[in-house]
Formats: structure tokens, C-alpha cells, sequence
């Protein structure tokens, strides 16, 4: 072992103090310039009450005593069993499925987070024991970006190319981002990057000349040292903003003509819908400034500046994450080729800084390990935040990105790595809709709400407990993540738990052949070495890494900002797409025929917003938290210490709270038709008037567990949301399109139960 051992998570690597067994504190990685506090809540994961001891049974799933027994999902206590008995329930179940209904009657989707690490990844171990056994109704796409990663591939060919932070240093004049880019959540990258740098990138930006933007309902989405223009925008209607800018530049001809025609197709086609001539409403700054809040000379300033400064727009992935967020995504890059900078040093667009840590950055010549996977047999899978959608309606029709597809009828759904009662819209309906299947299994290491939903739950090892490695996509170096401590006596490897799985289903050879996951651990890491040699790039073997601790990787070759190759050249290098150049006008998209996704970006109205609101609404925007990551260790310290009256904070404009007689530190009501939560009131200047903000991840803690409609204590604003695809298009989840009402709690205020463990019947083993 190394003389300190390093070990790492989603928000950083640490070196862990162990004292009597136990994780008593952790050191921040030495190269981090800005070390995520989340870091010190890890301590509280191991021995934390709410930790997962035993493998548990839903009682009435035990005693399977009448038909509607799935129907009590989350009301009933549950009764911890032995390993073998918990491990053959799952089994049969799975057989049984597969005997009566079918492969595709499993739902594996699990979408979720799990933790940072190659091999124990929790999902992907998931889906590669289903489709060994064969197969399962999967998911498409991310509750991050869907809106994003079903539009860009049309219109930019692709995912879209990101500069790398060093191109924009010196040379950007002016940036302006959508939704900002707030320092919370560039703490994170998935799979766990070593250096916290968006900080310092966008502080060497401003030195070097850069003056920044923020378009936002919330001011400090952009950190004050910038000394950034706020400019309060309505939530969700940001593609009226752009449209009022892009028109602003063709009544003032300062478009970029020669951009436009030499690089774009279809601007002839939106040109006669930004002037009006297709709706007799052109789309000027008065129009804009009627939808968004903006003033009219904020916007013909901001249009101005884009075309005559070298500009940079960037949009944040909540911008998408709201109903036809496929449309600001779009219009975005269309302001981006009217401005004409692209592929110029500074100069263009991109998608996600400071959405995560890793975006603008270059990353390794290295790739890193990768578990192998034998095809789902199964092709079936659904845009990933239809799941509801599937449950409650099997054998219905749906539209998704020009196909039309049916939901299949699910009858057990097994999930591991992810907290769908944290992360999913509208957790009433979803509550219904998990009563459907007749079986639900849940791999966890805490009783979170998914866990205590579930009917079998089977207690896994933490990343603290088990060997990995850490190795980021947009990271120049990798990291061991040794195991720590012990799991407690009856909590399993996940991996282990899979492969005795595997043996009562018969595929135990494919499993594991043969080898122990520290077997393949080092195996994986050993194919990346042989690949890197290949490439001329010389890794230590396994054990002078182990022994290293963290391994610097080289970097890949040369920052260009993107789309350079491109512009240079655009008939040798052609974009991916159907023209070769950025589709303004998508012909495809034309063809399905969408009226909720046409051919070139519209503003079309929310589903809520505050320009349909009652006068008593809000526009509640439930972003990322900065105390941790979504649902993870809600339990420790760092988000723990954050809470109000013991509730997750809901930040408000002071006019706000006076107008409904809040004050700091009051415990408020928050709610609509689809549900009612509780949380602290947080009185701020940096929200707009009319907007409030409530982070994701509180414990979903119901009056009554099990009840739809029930009264959440804590704050999941997911009680709130509404559960609606963006369009047919992605059908993406929108989130951040909701009102709500408000009001002071008077009553007696309710303690937070959801940290205990759930209630538990005698054992039957
Ligand atoms: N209202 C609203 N809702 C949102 C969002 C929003 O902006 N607003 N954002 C959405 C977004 S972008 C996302 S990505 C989702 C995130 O949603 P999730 O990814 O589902 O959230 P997490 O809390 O990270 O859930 C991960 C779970 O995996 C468990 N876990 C960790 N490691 C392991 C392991 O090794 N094995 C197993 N079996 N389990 C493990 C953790 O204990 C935790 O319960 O939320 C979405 N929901
Ligand atoms: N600390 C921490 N960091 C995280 C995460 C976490 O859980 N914790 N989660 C990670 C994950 S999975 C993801 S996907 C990313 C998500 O990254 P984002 O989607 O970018 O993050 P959000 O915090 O949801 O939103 C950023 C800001 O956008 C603003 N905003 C919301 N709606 C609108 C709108 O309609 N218009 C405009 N102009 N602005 C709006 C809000 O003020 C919000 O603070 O974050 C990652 N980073
Ligand atoms: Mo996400």
C-alpha cells in the first residue's frame, strides 16, 4: 500500500483517517484546487442508522397472502431474512417472469448515479447479470440532458463538440451563459475527476479580459467575483429571449450573412418565422420582453454585443430539463451561427459548463477500464423518464424521436445504483405506478424511499468497503479506491451478490469466469495498460499503481476550439449531419411531423410558467444541490448542517416571503394538484420576484408511507413536479417546469423519520 492511501468519489478524491476500524475523518487529494466539502460527510456512510444490515422482505411479499399483495408497497414492515432465502426469492421471481411474460417484462433501466469506480459500477453490473440471463426492457438516455442528446445529434450531427477552457482564456470578450455556470455543482463529475479547476478557469477568464453574463433567475449561479451582468429571466423562456436577440440582428443587418450561408442550412426556412411573416407576430425585443421579463434594451444590448464583441454562449442542461426543452438548445447554436464566431479562437457555443466539472476540459490520451458486457437480448427501452408512463399504461402507444413504439407490460423491476422516489416527477403518480409489477427488487446499501418501496432489498458493500479504481473520462489522471473498512457482517460485495444470482440462474460461468473481482480488477486495468502501450504510452503494472495511489495520465493532443477543423475546411470536414453544416432547418425533424418539435426552433409555451400563473403561484425551480449529490448522503454532516428547522431550505425573493408572511427560518407549505411538501424558508436577493428554489434530494418522507398524496415533511420538490415528456421528440423530463403555491405551516412541525430504518417484523430464518 501506498504511505497514505487514496480513494475517491463523484465529488473528489480523499485520503481517509481510520481509527478502531472506522472512518473517522478524510484529507481532501493533495492536487485539488478546490475540494468539495461533500467530501466531509463521508464519515457518517458506514455506521450511519439508516445503513441496510440485513437482507429484508416486504412482509406481505413474504406471505404473498392474496392477489392484490403488491398493491402495499412502502406501508408494510419488512422481515429480515438469510442471504439464501432473500437471494432464491429473487431468483424465482426472475423465473417466474421469464417463464410467464417474457424477458421484456423485467425492467433493468435503473438509472442512477451509484458511485464513482470502473468495476462496481452498480447499474452496469445490473444490466450485465439481465442480459446474461436473457435480457430486460432497458432505458434511453439520462434525466441529466435527454432534451439535449435527442436534439444535437440532429442538428450538430452529434452529441456537440465542447473548446477546451484554454481556448477561451484571452480571447473571449464576452460570455454569456444560460442558467450560469454555479461553482455547487461543477464540484462533481461523473465517475469522479481529481481537480475541482471550473473555478479557477473561469477567474482566469475574467483577468484576462472576459466580461460574463448571467442569464438566470438566480444570481448567484455565477460566482460574484465576476462581477458578471445578472440579467433575471422568467424560467423556461429563455428561446423567446434568444429569438428576440436573433431578430434584433437581422432588422439591424448585423447577422452574419456570409456564416450563415456558407456554414448553415434552412436559415431561409426560420427567417419567415422570426420576421412574422408565418404568425403575424414577429419576434422583437417588445415580444420578448412581454414572455421573458427582460427589458427590451437589455436585449437589443445583449444582440448587439454577441455580433460586435467575440462572444461565447453557453447553456446550462437545466435550460433543457423544462417542457420543448429541445427549443432553446436549438435556437441557441442558431444565435451562435447568426453572431458568427464559431470555430474562432473564444468564440462560439457550448453546452454544460458548469452544468459538471469535466466540461471544457481536454482529458487523457488513456482511456480507462471498461467491464465487458454480453448485448441485451432484449431491444426494447424507453426514453428514460417515461417510466411511469409504462407502468401505469402497458401496451399503449407512444412517439419517440421519429418512431412509434409500445410500452411493454413490466412485472418486476430490479433496480441498483439510483433513487427513482428521489430522482423521478410527480413521486404520487409514481407511487401508483410502482404498484403495478408483482415483484420489486432493490440492490442498496441505506433505506432510502426506493429501498423501503421495494418488496425484496438486498444490503451491498459502500464504495468505502471494496476494491476499484477511479479513472474519469475528462481527467488527466486516475486513482486507486482501496477498500477502507469492513462491511458490516451480512452486507455483500454487489458483485458477489450477482454471482450467486447468476448460479441459480445458470449463467455462473459467464458471471465471474472463475475469478474473484479483485481478479478482475486487476485484469481490466491490465487491458488498459496494453492499450495505452499500444497507442506508445507507458502505464506501471498493476501493483506499482496500487502502490502509487494516483497515476497523472498524458493528456489528449492540442485545444482547438471546437468546429475549427470546420470552418477551415468545410468540404474536406463536413459536420456529421444530413447537409454537412448546422441544421437551422432539420428536414428530418420536419418529417415526424412533431407539432410539438417542428422543423426549426419555436417558443411554444410551457405547460406552466409564470406567464399562465394565477396570481398566488410560483415558479419553483428544483435545481442541484450544493450539500450533496441528489439523494447521496442526505444523512451527513455537510447537507445535515444546510437544513432548516431540520428541512431542506426553499430560497425566496423577500417580496415573496412578505407577500405570504414568511420569514426566515419558517417552516412553509409548499404545494399544487399533484402533491404537498414541507420545507425551511431561506429569504434571499439573489432570486427574482415570483421564482423559489427548492434543491433535489431530501428523503422523500411521507405522512403516511405507501399513501399517494400523502404529506412529505422534508422537501422532495419531486411532490411537486410535473411528470411530462419535453415532446415527442426526446420526451425528456421537465422538472423545472412547475408552479406552486405556498403558505406558513402553523401546525405543530413533524420530525424527520426517514433516517431510521423502517419498521421490522419478527424473522421468520
Ligand atoms: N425535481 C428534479 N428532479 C431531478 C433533477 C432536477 O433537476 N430536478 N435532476 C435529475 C438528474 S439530472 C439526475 S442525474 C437524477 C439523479 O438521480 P439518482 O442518480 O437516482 O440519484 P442518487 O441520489 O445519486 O441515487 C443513487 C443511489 O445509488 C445508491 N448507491 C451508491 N452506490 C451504490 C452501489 O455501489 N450499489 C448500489 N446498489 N447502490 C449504490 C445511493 O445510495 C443512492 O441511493 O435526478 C433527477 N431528478
Ligand atoms: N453539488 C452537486 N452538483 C451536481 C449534482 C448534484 O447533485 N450535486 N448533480 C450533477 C448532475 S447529475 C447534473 S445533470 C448537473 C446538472 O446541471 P444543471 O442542470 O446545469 O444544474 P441545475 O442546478 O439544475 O441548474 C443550474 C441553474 O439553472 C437555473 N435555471 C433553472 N431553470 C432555468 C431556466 O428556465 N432558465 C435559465 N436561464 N436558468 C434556469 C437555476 O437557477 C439553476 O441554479 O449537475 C451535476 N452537479
Ligand atoms: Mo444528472
Amino acid at each position: 500500500m501506498a504511505e497514505r492511501i487514496l480513494s475517491g468519489t463523484h465529488w473528489g478524491p480523499f485520503y481517509p483517517e481510520v481509527t478502531d476500524g472506522k472512518l473517522s475523518g478524510v484529507t481532501p487529494f493533495d492536487l485539488d484546487p478546490n475540494p468539495s466539502p461533500i467530501l466531509n460527510s463521508l464519515p457518517d456512510m458506514a455506521d450511519h442508522p439508516c445503513r441496510i444490515l440485513r437482507p429484508a422482505v416486504r412482509q406481505g411479499y413474504l406471505q404473498a397472502n392474496g392477489e392484490e399483495y403488491h398493491r402495499r408497497r412502502g406501508s408494510e414492515p419488512f422481515v429480515e431474512v438469510s442471504w439464501e432465502h432473500a437471494l432464491d426469492l429473487v431468483a424465482n421471481a426472475l423465473k417466474r417472469t421469464r417463464d410467464e411474460s417474457g424477458n421484456q417484462a423485467i425492467y433493468g433501466g435503473s438509472y442512477g448515479w451509484a458511485s464513482a469506480g470502473k468495476l462496481h459500477s452498480a447499474n452496469a453490473l445490473l444490466h450485465r447479470f439481465l442480459s446474461g440471463i436473457g435480457g430486460f426492457t432497458g432505458s434511453i438516455g439520462t434525466y441529466s440532458l435527454a432534451a439535449g442528446e435527442a436534439i444535437l445529434p440532429h442538428i450538430l450531427g452529434n452529441g456537440g463538440k465542447n473548446s477546451a477552457w484554454e481556448t477561451l482564456v484571452g480571447t473571449t470578450q464576452l460570455h454569456v451563459s444560460f442558467g450560469g455556470m454555479p461553482l455547487k455543482n461543477a464540484q462533481i463529475t461523473h465517475g469522479g475527476m481529481t481537480r475541482r479547476s471550473t473555478r479557477d478557469w473561469l477567474l482566469k477568464m475574467k483577468n484576462s479580459g472576459c466580461q460574463f453574463v448571467n442569464i438566470s433567475p438566480v444570481k448567484d449561479d455565477l460566482m460574484h467575483e465576476l462581477g458578471a451582468q445578472w440579467v433575471p429571466i422568467r424560467p423556461n423562456t429563455d428561446v423567446a429571449l434568444m429569438l428576440g436577440m436573433a431578430h434584433t440582428m437581422v432588422r439591424q443587418n448585423l447577422h452574419a450573412a456570409n456564416f450563415l450561408s456558407q456554414y448553415c442550412h434552412g436559415f431561409d426556412e426560420f427567417l419567415p418565422y422570426l420576421l412574422g411573416e408565418v404568425d403575424g407576430q414577429p419576434k422583437d425585443i417588445d415580444w420578448a420582453e412581454s414572455i421573458t421579463n427582460v427589458p427590451a434594451d437589455t436585449i437589443q444590448q445583449l444582440a448587439r454585443q454577441l455580433v460586435t464583441e467575440r462572444s461565447f454562449l453557453n447553456a446550462a442542461w437545466s435550460i433543457q430539463r423544462a417542457d420543448h426543452g429541445e427549443q432553446p438548445y436549438w435556437m441557441m447554436m442558431v444565435l451562435a451561427c447568426m453572431a458568427g464566431h464559431i470555430g474562432k479562437p473564444g468564440g462560439g457555443f457550448g453546452y454544460g459548463y458548469g452544468s459538471m466539472g469535466g466540461v471544457g476540459e481536454i482529458g487523457a490520451a488513456v482511456r480507462g477500464p471498461m467491464l465487458s458486457a454480453p448485448t441485451n437480448p432484449v431491444e426494447q427501452a424507453i426514453p428514460v423518464s417515461r417510466i411511469a408512463d409504462m407502468l401505469l399504461n402497458p401496451g399503449s402507444s407512444y412517439q419517440f424521436n421519429g418512431s412509434n413504439e409500445t410500452y411493454p407490460n413490466i412485472d418486476l423491476i430490479y433496480w441498483a445504483g439510483g433513487n427513482p422516489f428521489h430522482h423521478h416527477q410527480d413521486i404520487n403518480r409514481l407511487i401508483e405506478a410502482w404498484n403495478r409489477p408483482k415483484t420489486v427488487v432493490v440492490n442498496e446499501s441505506f433505506w432510502t424511499s426506493t429501498a423501503r418501496h421495494a418488496d425484496i432489498v438486498l444490503p451491498v458493500a459502500t464504495t468505502l468497503e471494496r476494491n476499484d479504481i477511479g479513472w474519469c473520462f475528462a481527467d488527466q489522471g486516475a486513482y486507486t479506491m482501496p477498500k477502507i473498512i469492513d462491511a458490516p457482517a451480512d452486507v455483500r460485495l454487489e458483485w458477489d451478490v450477482f454471482a450467486d444470482l447468476a448460479e441459480r440462474m445458470g449463467d455462473r460461468d459467464q458471471w465471474d469466469q472463475g475469478l474473484t473481482s479483485d481478479q478482475w480488477l486487476e485484469q481490466l486495468y491490465e487491458q488498459s495498460r496494453e492499450k495505452a502501450a499500444a497507442k506508445g504510452n507507458d502505464l506501471p503494472d498493476f501493483n506499482t499503481f496500487w502502490q502509487q495511489g494516483y497515476l497523472p495520465l498524458p493528456p489528449l493532443e492540442g485545444a482547438n476550439p471546437a468546429y475549427s477543423e470546420f470552418i477551415e475546411d468545410p468540404e474536406d470536414n463536413p459536420l456529421p449531419t444530413p447537409s454537412g453544416k448546422f441544421q437551422i432547418f432539420s428536414d428530418t425533424i420536419h418529417g415526424f411531423d412533431y407539432e410539438d418539435c417542428p422543423g426549426h426552433p419555436i417558443w411554444l409555451e410551457p405547460a406552466e410558467w409564470l406567464g399562465n400563473a394565477q396570481p398566488q403561484q410560483l415558479h419553483l425551480i428544483s435545481n442541484q444541490p450544493a450539500t450533496r449529490l441528489h439523494s447521496q448522503l442526505d444523512f451527513g454532516r455537510t447537507s445535515i448542517e444546510s437544513k432548516i428547522a431540520d428541512r431542506e431550505p426553499l430560497r425566496m425573493h423577500p417580496d415573496d416571503a412578505a407577500a405570504h408572511g414568511l420569514n426566515d427560518g419558517d417552516v412553509a407549505r409548499l404545494f399544487n394538484d399533484r402533491g404537498e411538501c414541507l420545507a425551511g424558508v431561506m429569504i434571499s436577493d439573489d432570486l427574482m420576484p415570483g421564482v423559489v428554489q427548492l434543491a433535489t434530494g431530501a428523503w422523500y418522507d411521507p405522512q403516511q408511507p405507501g399513501q399517494p398524496g400523502s404529506l412529505d415533511v422534508h422537501g422532495n420538490p419531486n411532490m411537486l413536479t410535473l411528470d411530462k415528456g419535453t415532446s415527442r421528440l426526446a420526451q425528456g423530463p421537465i422538472s423545472q417546469t412547475t408552479l406552486i403555491e405556498i403558505e406558513k405551516w402553523t401546525g405543530p412541525v413533524p420530525p424527520i423519520t426517514v433516517f431510521e430504518p423502517p419498521a421490522m417484523a419478527a424473522s421468520e430464518d
